[in-house]
């Protein structure tokens, strides 16, 4: 058959379908194949097209056992492309958005002031960062992470209550859903290794983990001291990096449990001066 011919014989869905229902049907490749030759298929055209079919066939089948069902996530109310958001206290910027993963940039959520005060309650109270250890359920020292830090109580002084609140109106996500807030101090070289905020579903202790609130769907980065160089949020599989500008926020969040969520994320080394962050990280249910 000559090439023109083979061009002609398009591998069309009802094609595929076919190959599928007759794989799933119990023909061997062998069989179909004769089948499709006896209606007058060229061999290398219906070989090409039954492997392409029954592999992608196959890979769908793995993606889809694979993956956990999503779950609802926050959702700032950026449809309309709005400039500015009403967070009760606050009109917070909208910087940049990006589709898959949803990312939000978010400018003006907090003043210097309250990233100064947050820094100072926070001061005295670091130590050398943990965290969740999911084989176990417990917290651990962990070598991805050289920062140090600290977690308020929810609620537990006047500009943490003003934050949260201010946090559960420009994510449309309860505040008894969030964590305490965690606050992270890098000097320069200390990093946060990518990695995914959710909890492992694999890993052993996670069951126990998730009895308190579920799991995590949503994260916002706010940056509370800006070094002068390096300590950038980054998004690995979409190649973002994220400034760590004082007052500004990153938002992003994940409705499964999966590498599908594109929500791979670390904190770059610092290369010069200081970088103060605070993180929420947002659960299914009440975090209580
Ligand atoms: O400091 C950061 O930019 C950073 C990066 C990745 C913070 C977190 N993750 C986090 O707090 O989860
Ligand atoms: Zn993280």
């Amino acid at each position: 058959m000559n090439s023109k011919v083979k061009q002609s014989q398009a591998i069309t869905p009802e094609l595929r379908k076919w190959i599928v229902d007759q794989a799933q049907a119990g023909f061997t490749a062998d069989v179909v194949l004769k089948s499709m030759l006896a209606s007058g298929w060229d061999e290398d055209v219906a070989v090409d097209a039954m492997e392409t079919t029954l592999k992608a066939h196959l890979e769908e089948q793995a993606v889809k056992k694979g993956l956990p069902d999503p779950v609802p996530v926050p959702r700032p109310a950026i449809d309309q492309s709005p400039l500015y958001l009403d967070a009760g206290d606050r009109q917070v910027h909208v910087l940049q958005v990006v589709a898959n993963p949803p990312i939000v940039v978010f400018g003006n959520v907090l003043s210097d002031e309250e990233c100064d005060t947050l820094i100072a309650a926070a001061r005295p109270r670091l130590a050398r960062s943990l965290t969740v250890e999911t084989k176990t359920g417990g917290e651990e020292i962990n070598g991805d992470r050289t920062s140090s830090g600290m977690f308020f109580q929810r609620g537990e002084n006047e500009v943490v209550k003003a934050l949260e609140a201010r946090l559960a109106r420009l994510l449309n996500w309860p505040e008894e859903n969030g964590e305490g807030l965690q606050i992270l101090h890098y000097h320069p070289g200390a990093e946060y290794k990518p990695h995914y905020d959710y909890f492992d579903p694999n890993e052993p202790g996670t069951p126990t983990i998730l009895k308190r609130g579920g799991q995590r769907v949503g994260t916002i980065v706010m940056y509370l001291g800006e070094p002068a160089k390096g300590g950038g949020t980054t998004f690995p599989d979409i190649h973002l990096e994220v400034a760590p500008k004082r007052g500004n926020a990153v938002f992003f969040s994940y409705d499964r449990a999966h590498p599908s969520t594109k929500t791979l994320h670390g904190g770059a080394p610092v290369i010069e001066g200081e970088k103060w962050i605070a993180t929420k990280w947002l659960r299914e249910r009440r975090f209580e």
